[in-house]
């Protein structure tokens, strides 16, 4: 490779064929299996096809595509010529779509199908048609560029607001893969991964891409969220090792199944759960279920990967770990001066591979980050062995009658009945106007309700529950059943969502 170890396409090329990787697997996808030299030579070819549609470095290449071999070769075809892979929800409606390719000025849009009529205003080209040119263009040159050069842009709409683009550049990918795939993971050649969270986010994109490739182990792609029953299958059939997950999803695997370890999952050595806190008891029932350790992190879309996280080494249960190491975390309060230890604060996090910054939002940019820091608007407290509690979001607190209320302290109460799922407590206007606690319960459809009939009787014992529990002030008005709660896809919960009673 001539381009030098900065660009990420001809650095993991580089890196398979010197460890030997080339014959082993790399991605499953359906029945089919991509090899570490298949990827890589598909991956030059791709940009082959890339350049011959005009692409140049600094390009930006926007990717709307599910899950599978075609994000995987669209994205490195694009890194190998030194342009830049945004990184798009598939799902997403027109108008965000709209904004993602002129916020980027892309150069070119590869859609997924369905997908194919959308960016009529732009140079497109569908995933079939990359993967049918590919195999027969010639490869193209890797573009050297050094490791601070951007590689990709990923949106977070955060939980409230427009959603900002994320820049990353070329030495990200191995830093995550250093720092928290070999060191904290342990990944090996052997690991085998299912990511519920999709590729082009933040988790899911250094779970079921970074990490198989920077180890020589392999990952299962699936291009839409897996039902627990997909999950149970993809793990027996592909011997999976690692998975990955939100606790929502958690909560629906567990659901709906008798106690104890169930064998399709033999062979899972470990998982790991993000996006959200895992609700008390939830951490104990997946670990009982699959017979491994389920291991809490935090990240963001900004850090680019996890800033805190347990490991196998160090486990605390109810935290989300350690600072991963070459990261410092920091709790300040609201004037920015670092709490008293113990305290609850804001966490600040500083490390190597934060964002230099969002894509044309300046003033976003030195809000978030200052002095190098960047703000997470998580709430936390640090524990005596280092590791940090996460108390939820800087906007998770709820105005009611002039009161402040803690909707997370609300919901915990509510989790503790069977038959809850899951639930998100926010303060809504009543039909006159005035603002009033309501929570949005999605049952658990098995637990029948002890005592009452239907949900009319499962809102009465809620109620009671709370009303045992809580000061009269916290104690919701009303409780409304919903099949499903407003999450970005990452599983945090979009509480401006809740609020407004729009999803
Ligand atoms: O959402 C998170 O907490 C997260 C965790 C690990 C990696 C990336 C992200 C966004």
């Amino acid at each position: 490779e001539a381009a030098g170890p900065g660009n990420l396409a001809a650095q993991l090329a580089d890196l398979a064929e010197r460890r030997g990787w080339g014959g082993r697997a790399a991605f499953h996808q359906g029945h089919q299996v991509w090899t570490h030299a298949q990827v890589h030579a598909l991956a030059a070819r791709a940009a082959g096809v890339f350049a011959q549609h005009g692409v140049r470095a600094g390009d930006r290449v926007l990717l709307a595509l599910p899950d599978g071999i075609a994000w995987v070769t669209a994205f490195l075809g694009a890194a190998r010529l030194g342009a830049v892979a945004v990184l798009v929800n598939p799902e997403l409606p027109p108008p965000e779509h709209a904004f993602m390719a002129e916020d980027t000025e892309a150069a070119l849009c590869v859609t997924g199908p369905g997908l194919e009529d959308r960016f009529a205003d732009r140079a497109r080209l569908g995933a079939d048609q990359l993967l049918a040119l590919a195999p027969v263009t010639a490869p193209a040159a890797a573009h050297p560029v050094d490791a601070h050069a951007p590689l990709y842009v990923q949106y977070t709409s955060g939980t409230t607001g427009r959603p900002k683009g994320v820049v990353h550049t070329h030495g990200d990918p191995k830093t995550y893969h250093d720092l928290i795939g070999r060191r904290l993971l342990g990944i090996t050649e052997d690991d085998v991964t299912l990511s519920v969270s999709k590729l082009y986010f933040a988790y899911g994109f250094g779970n079921a891409f970074v990490f198989p490739l920077f180890s020589g182990s392999s990952a299962v792609l699936v291009d839409r969220r897996p039902t627990p029953a997909a999950v149970d299958e993809l793990v027996a059939r592909h011997r999976v090792s690692l998975l990955y997950s939100v606790p929502s999803a958690y909560a629906a695997l567990v659901a709906d199944r008798g106690d104890g370890h169930a064998a399709c999952f033999a062979s899972v050595r470990a998982a790991v759960s993000a996006g959200e806190g895992l609700p008390d008891g939830l951490g104990a029932r997946i670990t009982e279920l699959l017979g491994a350790p389920v291991l809490e992190q935090i990240g963001s879309t900004e850090a680019g990967h996890a800033f805190c996280a347990n490991s196998l080494g160090h486990d605390h249960p109810g935290t989300v770990g350690r600072p991963v190491p070459g990261f410092e975390v920091e709790l300040r309060d609201r004037s920015g001066r670092p709490v008293p230890d113990g305290a609850e604060g804001e966490l600040w996090v500083r490390g190597p591979t934060v964002t230099p910054g969002y894509l044309n939002r300046p003033a976003e940019t030195r809000r978030t980050l200052v002095g190098g820091w960047l703000a997470t608007h998580d709430r936390a407290r640090r524990e005596p062995d280092g590791a940090y509690r996460h108390l939820g979001r800087t906007d998770d607190m709820e105005m009611v009658g002039g009161i402040t209320v803690s909707p997370l302290e609300v919901e915990a109460v509510l989790r503790t009945h069977p038959a809850v799922r899951e639930v998100a407590v926010a303060a809504v206007p009543d039909h006159r106007g005035a603002t009033r606690l309501r929570a949005f319960v999605v049952p658990d459809r098995p637990a029948a309700p002890r005592g009452g009939t239907g949900l009319t009787g499962l809102e009465d014992e809620l109620l009671v529950l709370l009303r045992e529990r809580l000061a009269a002030f916290k104690v919701p008005r009303s409780v409304s059943f919903v099949g499903s709660l407003p999450r970005t896809s990452t599983g945090k919960l979009r509480r401006h969502l809740v609020r407004r009673g729009a999803w």
